[in-house]
């Protein structure tokens, strides 16, 4: 997001990219029952996306039914484009990340439901998909920083997953935490950054309708890059909000202060719904560009799913900054 300047000592994600690919590569062999002897070289041959699918144990549940309610107005984004152009800074502070996200451990990978719910709970991602109903859904995405995208996503309505906590009544905001593991996510080792990255909505936010937690992309499980094996997507916010990795979900009565938000909180509020006539204060918001395509397109208001939630924002808006 080119909100802070690196300082001038700082040695650049590079460094420990070949040692992460190397491992990746093996652990992609090992995935394939193909042994060292095969050669790294052979290896590099193999897509990511076809090696994500092969070690995760959900590949049989996609793919899911798609639910016709949410259509597109553009073409779908190639699903090779999508998953080399990422925002994912625990693995770098640039957009490809891809193989380095490949180390990314995603089991076991378990859950825990903390703060204001009935009992709080530990759930494995693979009992989790086994509770939620899953389905696909098509879904645009815009960047803060003026790109979009469109990806079929796979998962589960958050309301589900809301049901499934059991929150208090005095509940009103979900905080949701990343993993935080610098040994494997060299950006985290990053010590300027805020650590783990953190998003939150109000409860009334999660329980819309659009808002969705995803679990694969594409018909088959997330790729890693994408932020395995849990993410969120509320379309009409910066895509910022789409917290990738979920490791905890707490309901509590106080407003979660984000990452980008602890970083810069002039430039990425709590609400950050898309806006075309509020610039960011550093750029226009008023149009963006299509990854696929490279065309420049207008920016809706809320990226084009007001009828979904402006409401939800009727009496918030008159007393706060809502698109910030
Ligand atoms: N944990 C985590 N979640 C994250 C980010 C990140 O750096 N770390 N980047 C965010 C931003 S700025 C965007 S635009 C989207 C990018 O999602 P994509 O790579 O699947 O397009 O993820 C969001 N979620
Ligand atoms: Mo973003």
């Amino acid at each position: 997001m080119h909100i802070l300047r690196k300082p001038d000592w700082h040695v650049g994600e590079s460094a420990a990219t070949p040692e992460d690919m190397f491992l990746n590569r093996r652990q992609v062999l090992a995935g394939m029952g193909i042994g060292m002897a095969g050669g790294v070289a052979g290896s590099l041959m193999v897509p990511l996306a076809a090696a994500a699918a092969e070690e995760d144990p959900s590949a049989g549940l996609y793919p899911v039914p798609r639910n016709q309610s949410y259509q597109l107005d553009r073409e779908l984004t190639p699903e090779e484009v999508n998953s080399r152009y990422n925002n994912f800074y625990e693995f770098g502070s640039h957009k490809e990340i891809h193989n380095a996200a490949q180390v990314l451990k995603i089991r076991p990978w378990e859950i825990r439901i903390d703060g204001m719910v009935e009992e709080e709970k530990t759930i494995a991602i693979d009992d989790l998909l086994k509770a939620m109903p899953l389905e696909e859904r098509l879904y645009r995405h815009r960047c803060v920083e003026a790109w979009s995208m469109t990806i079929p996503w796979s998962g589960f309505a958050m309301k589900a997953l809301v049901d499934f906590a059991k929150p208090a009544s005095s509940a009103r905001y979900i905080r949701l935490e990343t993993f935080h593991d610098k040994e494997m996510a060299s950006g985290q080792a990053q010590f300027w950054y805020p650590w783990p990255y953190v998003e939150g909505v109000t409860l009334a936010e999660a329980t819309n309708d659009l808002a969705f937690m995803v679990t694969g992309a594409y018909g088959k499980p997330l790729a890693k890059q994408f932020g395995a094996p849990l993410r969120l997507a509320l379309p009409w916010k910066y895509g910022f909000k789409s917290i990738k990795s979920i490791r905890k979900i707490t309901f509590t009565d106080e407003r979660p202060v984000s990452f980008w938000e602890q970083l810069a909180p002039a430039e990425y509020g709590f609400w950050a719904n898309v806006n075309p006539e509020v610039p960011h204060p550093r750029w226009s918001q008023a149009t963006e560009r299509v990854l696929h395509t490279g065309e420049r397109v207008p920016t809706l208001l809320y990226n084009g799913y007001g009828e979904h939630v402006a409401a939800l924002y009727d009496e918030v808006g008159k007393t706060e900054k809502i698109f910030y």
